[in-house]
């Protein structure tokens, strides 16, 4: 295939991913509720961990990986959700999402970092290890909701 096909090609594979993406929700509250139930997933999934990492519950190695994998999965998610005009209804999403998108995006790349660490722990096997990568996650979803989630 010739160069500029390929680029061409490219170009609109770019053009219907950011039209896909805007009209990924019918409606600003389709996405409100949508980028919720991430979080709420993510945050039962997360809490199994937790419960490990803080002695609440027996550590047992499978069912943390078990979990990390829903949770690293669905923590991608919500992201996409806090497109233009998503601010208003039921949501506790701060303005600060849309005026300051470079510091929010940055919150989502510490989360998805701190997941990766995650991932890599409950690999081991070790809680001493999931305990330290259980704090980078649970940091990361603090500070991003202090920043941009009202109380
Ligand atoms: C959770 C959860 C959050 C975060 C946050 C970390 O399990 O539901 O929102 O951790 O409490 O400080």
């Amino acid at each position: 295939m010739k160069i500029h096909k390929i680029a061409k090609i490219a170009t609109l594979c770019t053009l219907f991913s950011a039209v896909f993406a805007h009209a990924q929700f019918a409606k600003p509250e389709d996405a409100i509720k949508y980028r919720q139930s991430a979080m709420t997933i993510m945050s039962t999934h997360f809490g199994r961990i937790a419960a490990m990492a803080q002695g609440k519950v027996p550590f047992d190695a499978k069912v943390a990986q078990e979990n990390e994998e829903v949770f690293a999965t669905v923590s991608k998610l919500p992201w996409a959700a806090f497109g233009e005009g998503t601010d208003k209804g039921e949501t506790k999403a701060k303005a600060e999402i849309w005026s300051d998108q470079a510091k929010f995006k940055a919150a989502q790349d510490k989360l998805l970092a701190e997941a990766l660490k995650l991932n890599a722990a409950v690999k081991t096997g070790k809680l001493d290890d999931v305990t330290v990568a259980f704090k980078g996650v649970g940091g990361a979803c603090k500070g991003c909701h202090d920043n941009f989630k009202a109380k």
